[in-house]
């Protein structure tokens, strides 16, 4: 008997694991997203520049990509975004533990079971028309004692490509999951099924986003968003929400810092630490040219946004970059401001959100001194300074980014996929402040310095979606990113503190920073970038026990004489506009803290009420 194929009806969909693929909890799971979101079909990636090519090939052909002039900017793509697409969504960040508290007052929280019903509600269908990719990704060198799995089933060629550059994704994880390895689950829809015949648009999303954790079950679910960190789940979701708890629960950290090593002039080689919110400058701290006439000081990349940092035998802090790639902020980039990034993106680069340029280049504010004559501009509109100057239009979105493998960063350490870590001697914490924090300060102990990275403030960024330049607290830069009670968490600090000293060993020094002090004209006085490294032969000195400081209420400080400053022209007034920090500004910005504690209230630790009281006292 003859039937019509389309009266044939569609048969349930096979998902045919290669034989690679032995975790069978895996191939379970991938069965039932598979039967819960209805895709065309199912793609097993496995990481192959044969995979990532086609991929791009196909991108180009729906037109999410467009790809570069070879002769300039070989091997890469340009990608413009929806334009309600460009960031995180912190609002639609929840953090599902089974009670309100796990999450604490700084994240949202939704009841399990009820956020389960949603998504069940939500991702039914969301792939329909879609092929659904299965991404295994190593967050760490493969098979490192500081590295973990997961595992990104997602409808988005975009974040497949991504997920390749910003991971150690493909095949080799399967060797390292065996038949029974865990693996962190990340689910990721775009949610915008395609009805037969309906065509795609170039940046499909949805406006109803929900960027979902449940913390107990180290589970990730993310939809209506492609764009960056909502999307590159091994990223925010898993290696600082969901880590941040593995590393409650296991005695580890999981921080949004940069990993940098510096070596003296002497050839004395350290290791630092620094956290700083999104947007304030991790790329080019981590990058840093030191000046030559400083004489002889190099700065080497270990990693720029994250770090994964555990406790070795010796009683030391030993760090891994979790990532294989750089996802910077493209604007204020330039040969001046970041050689070292400007080198890495060459090549094989997917940048997002920025302009394009005649010749098939790509440009943004602050690439260059001059802008070019015409651009398309991110919106896909023509863009000429003289538009600019009217309409005060960017040509890239202040959150366009750059996708870039870390191994082609010139200041790459030898360290950098070191099974091991590297050992940390210092931890730095920055805000971007106009006002009140000075250029740095040392704390006196560890608890104090858990007390400065609790209580830091920063101004907001085009990061993430909401309103820009309000100060708001940022605890450890983390306030987006801690996956659990920000008391706990920082109880969690003080705690390893304190198991480092039962050991005996020397514990890390702590410094905050502020490279953003304006002048009454609003312009910067720090001149920032590689001049910061002035600040930092400071803490190396101090390290050693070789520089001087001065106490004062908040810590010990550098006075003018402490800093090397041969090749730069920065008087002694301008140094203390960047240092001073007047009493009645201080007596304002403790009642910030205050303002914290009191909504953090439950669980916070005592040593740090009793740090606040200490320090009143010190300024009364
Ligand atoms: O979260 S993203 O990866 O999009 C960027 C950031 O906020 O650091
Ligand atoms: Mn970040």
């Amino acid at each position: 008997m003859n039937q019509s194929p389309t009266a044939i009806p569609n048969p349930p969909l096979t998902i045919q694991p290669p034989a690679w693929v032995r975790q069978r909890q895996l191939i379970d799971w991938v069965q039932r997203v598979a039967a819960l979101t209805k895709p065309d079909q199912v793609v097993w990636c496995d990481g192959s520049q044969e995979e990532y090519d086609r991929l791009c090939a196909q991108m180009v052909a729906a037109g999410t990509l467009q790809p570069l002039n070879p002769a300039k900017r070989p091997n890469s793509y340009l990608a413009w975004s929806d334009p309600s697409d460009v960031a995180r969504v912190e609002d639609r960040t929840f953090i599902c533990s089974p009670r309100r508290e796990d999450a604490g007052p700084t994240n949202h929280w939704v009841e399990p079971a009820e956020m389960r019903l949603t998504l069940d509600g939500l991702f039914d269908g969301a792939m329909r028309g879609r092929t659904m990719y299965v991404v295994p990704f190593s967050m760490g060198p493969l098979g490192s004692p500081i590295a973990h799995i997961g595992v990104e089933l997602s409808d988005s060629p975009y974040v497949v490509t991504n997920m390749r550059i910003m991971t150690r994704m493909g095949r080799q994880v399967y060797d390292v999951l065996g038949t029974d390895g865990p693996f962190v689950p990340c689910v990721h829809s775009v949610g915008a099924p395609l009805a037969a015949g309906q065509a795609d648009v170039a940046w499909p999303c949805n406006d109803t986003k929900y960027i979902v954790h449940f913390p107990e079950t180290r589970e990730i679910w993310s939809y209506g968003s492609g764009y960056g960190g909502n999307a590159l789940l091994g990223k925010k979701c898993f290696a600082l929400r969901i880590a941040s708890t593995m590393g409650r629960d296991q005695g580890w950290l999981a921080e949004h810092m940069l990993i940098l090593g510096v070596t003296s002039p002497q050839g004395r080689k350290y290791h630092v630490a620094a956290a700083f919110p999104s947007a304030c400058g991790k790329t080019n701290f981590a990058m840093l040219i030191p000046p030559q006439a400083l004489g002889g000081w190099s700065v080497s990349t270990i990693g720029d946004d994250i770090a994964w940092i555990k406790p070795g035998k010796d009683g030391r802090l030993y760090a891994i970059n979790p990532e294989a790639g750089y996802f910077g902020v493209a604007p204020g980039t330039s040969e001046k401001t970041n050689f070292n990034a400007m080198a890495t993106l060459k090549e094989n680069v997917i940048f997002t959100n920025v302009a394009l340029t005649e010749d098939g280049d790509v440009w943004w504010e602050g690439m260059t001194d001059t802008p070019p004559e015409h651009l398309t501009d991110w919106q896909r509109q023509p863009w000429t300074p003289a538009i600019a100057r009217e309409t005060g239009r960017k040509a890239a979105h202040p959150n366009a980014r750059f996708t870039a493998p870390a191994e082609q960063c010139p200041s790459i350490d030898a360290d950098w996929e070191n099974p091991a870590g590297v050992p940390i001697d210092a931890f730095i914490f920055g805000g971007r402040r106009s006002t009140t924090v000075p250029l740095v300060t040392e704390a006196r102990n560890w608890t104090e310095g858990v007390y400065m990275a609790a209580t830091m403030g920063s101004e907001t960024t085009a990061a993430a979606a909401g309103q820009q330049g309000v100060v708001r607290r940022d605890p450890f830069a983390m306030l987006p990113f801690c996956g659990y009670n920000m008391s706990d968490y920082f109880n969690h600090w003080l705690k390893t503190g304190e198991q480092l000293a039962q050991q005996q060993a020397t514990l890390p020094k702590i410094f905050c920073v502020n490279w953003f002090r304006k002048n009454a004209e609003g312009k910067f006085v720090w001149p920032g970038f590689g001049e910061n490294m002035r600040v930092l032969a400071w803490m190396v000195g101090r390290i050693e026990g070789q520089a001087a400081a001065t106490e004062h209420a908040f810590g010990l400080s550098p006075r003018y004489d402490d800093i090397d400053w041969r090749g730069l022209d920065f008087s002694e007034a301008q140094f203390a506009q960047v240092m001073s920090s007047s009493a009645d500004a201080w007596r304002a910005e403790l009642a910030l803290h205050a303002e914290l504690f009191t909504r953090l209230q439950q669980g916070l630790p005592a040593a740090l009420t009793q740090t606040k009281a200490a320090f009143e006292a010190r300024l009364a």
